[in-house]
């Protein structure tokens, strides 16, 4: 009976999450309408000044003249933000000494908690090519509205909170302009080949 119930709890976990992605990309196509993915992708992303997990500034001109990969969570995340920095260290990996060539942000929606400090010793169970930034609360509202991110503060049991946010990952071009939602429900390898033809 426990076993079966923790089970249910684990299905249920899991439609919550395809639910916030499913929320995520819905919020996105609304947005633009993939009639319009021209005008859309010209609007998603943007300059941004935020703080690294290291305490220096991060900007998107770190970024340029490499593609990379942004999305947004928040260190205390249960499920989302955890497979998705797990995914990407895999596409990191496959990728070899070419990582180098690319990047990955995780930019955090909850910077009151997540501090540099906290970004970097959660980061540093990830590849090392994922960078993280946060910033205060006006600076992660900025950057969040440019790439057209939702979050909310929702109140938990004994005063907590957690955070619903926008799970989609951004692939961005060498110029910094945005290409497409990057996919990664596909094998690591495969998301690697397409990251490499960006190069
Ligand atoms: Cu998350």
């Amino acid at each position: 009976m426990k076993s079966q119930t923790s089970r249910m709890l684990l299905i249920f976990g899991a439609f919550i999450a395809g639910l916030g992605l499913c929320f995520g990309s819905i919020l996105f196509f609304t947005s633009g309408g993939p009639s319009k993915v021209a005008t859309a992708s010209s609007t998603v992303g943007g300059p941004f000044r935020l703080i690294s997990q290291d305490g220096t500034p991060i900007s998107d001109e770190n970024f340029r003249g490499k593609p990379f990969l942004v999305f947004f969570g928040f260190t205390h995340c249960p499920d989302v933000c955890p497979t998705t920095l797990f995914e990407v260290s895999e596409i990191m990996r496959r990728l070899g000494p070419d990582a180098d060539k690319t990047g990955a942000l995780f930019v955090t929606v909850d910077p009151e908690r997540d501090t540099p400090d906290k970004m970097k010793e959660y980061l540093s169970s990830f590849d090392p090519h994922l960078s993280g930034a946060t910033g205060d609360l006006p600076a992660i509202a900025a950057v969040a509205k440019e790439y057209r991110v939702y979050y909310k503060k929702v109140p938990t049991e004994g005063g907590d909170y957690t955070m619903d946010h926008t799970a989609i990952v951004y692939l961005m071009d060498k110029n910094g302009k945005f290409v497409t939602p990057f996919n990664l429900r596909r094998k690591p390898e495969e998301a690697a080949a397409d990251l490499r033809k960006y190069f």
